[in-house]
């Protein structure tokens, strides 16, 4: 049976737009189908992926002097940009709740899905807990502000997401929170600092190849979703680190020259042997990177929070 033809879907058109580019590329955000969401979770707990623990202990050590100022208010906002499974912010809500805040929780995800799980978890954990889940884009709720009322808000950017765009995304995602909040809220925003070259690169090509395989899957999703015919074993990933940009880039090479046709799209690529798709970006930053960066999106600096080996940092910006 003829496949049908799903030319139509953004991750068609970014497929046959990033595969005819020269260099060819593929953006991460298409790691994330279920394969891809549980691969990322087990990267969370590899011992050389340290991003997610050094957040954990950060937010964990620091939550007391991040959230001081919000608990001195009557009533606040605690907004959270792609909430996930929600496991970092709980570390926050417990105390919040053991401190008897009065405040509501907007996690925002583009996954009703994610959501609906999300509300269903923290319902158990904490029955008192008033959450309304945002379900849309970014652009969307920061433009819409569900939340906004008189009281301060607290946003929530964690995970070192930030890091997967570049610098001038970056730029544009911070400015476009600063415009979405009022004056006196709040910004928490997770950033992978400039280290040892040797620790980030382990970090993106760990020893027992989960990353490899997140990378590789977004060949896979092209082989099931737009009926390719991607060979995974005739491509190899390959991160890089470049310590002046501070950014890690993940690549897949493809082993050979050899042809790859993808039916839904009605086209066959052509690979050279050696060329490389560049598929994801992971950024680093240094402290003083931070502070200009701050400043140039609207905001000032309060402090950043660093785990004590400095690898990772929570930056509290007020605008
Ligand atoms: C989601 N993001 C912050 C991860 C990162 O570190 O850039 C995604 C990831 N890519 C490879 N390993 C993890």
């Amino acid at each position: 049976m003829e496949s049908t033809i799903k030319t139509d879907t953004e991750f068609a058109k970014d497929v046959l737009e990033g595969l005819s580019a020269k260099p060819k590329h593929l953006s991460s955000k298409y790691f994330y189908d279920e394969k891809g969401d549980k691969l990322f979770q087990k990267i969370m707990g590899l011992p050389e992926y340290y991003l997610t623990k050094k957040e954990f202990s950060i937010l964990d050590s620091h939550k007391v002097e991040i959230l001081a100022d919000l608990l001195a208010s009557p009533s606040f906002n605690l907004v959270e940009l792609g909430a996930g499974d929600g496991l970092k912010t709980k570390i926050l809500i417990r105390y919040l709740q053991n401190e008897k805040a009065n405040f509501t929780y907007y996690p925002i995800d583009i996954s009703g899905s994610v959501l609906r799980e999300l509300k269903t978890d923290l319902q158990q954990s904490f029955p008192a807990l008033d959450v309304q889940p945002i379900k849309g884009t970014y652009k969307r709720a920061l433009e819409e502000r569900k939340w906004e009322n008189q009281h301060p808000s607290l946003l929530l950017f964690l995970g070192g997401n930030i890091g997967n765009f570049t610098y001038q995304e970056a730029f544009s995602m911070l400015n476009r929170i600063a415009r979405s909040l009022k004056s006196g809220d709040y910004l928490l925003v997770g950033f992978d600092l400039k280290k040892d070259p040797a620790t980030i690169l382990k970090a993106y090509n760990d020893a027992e190849g989960v990353t490899r395989d997140f990378n590789l899957n977004i060949l896979s999703r092209i082989n099931k979703e737009l009926g390719g015919n991607f060979d995974m074993a005739k491509f190899k990933h390959w991160p890089t680190y470049d310590p002046v940009t501070g950014e890690c880039r993940s690549y897949l090479v493809s082993s050979e020259k050899q042809k790859v046709e993808v039916k839904d799209l009605k086209r066959t690529f052509y690979f050279e042997n050696a060329e490389a798709i560049h598929t994801e970006i992971s950024k680093k930053y240094s402290h003083e990177e931070l502070e200009e960066l701050a400043v140039k999106s609207g905001f000032r600096v309060i402090r950043d929070f660093d785990d004590p080996d400095h690898y990772f940092t929570d930056a509290l910006w007020q605008k």
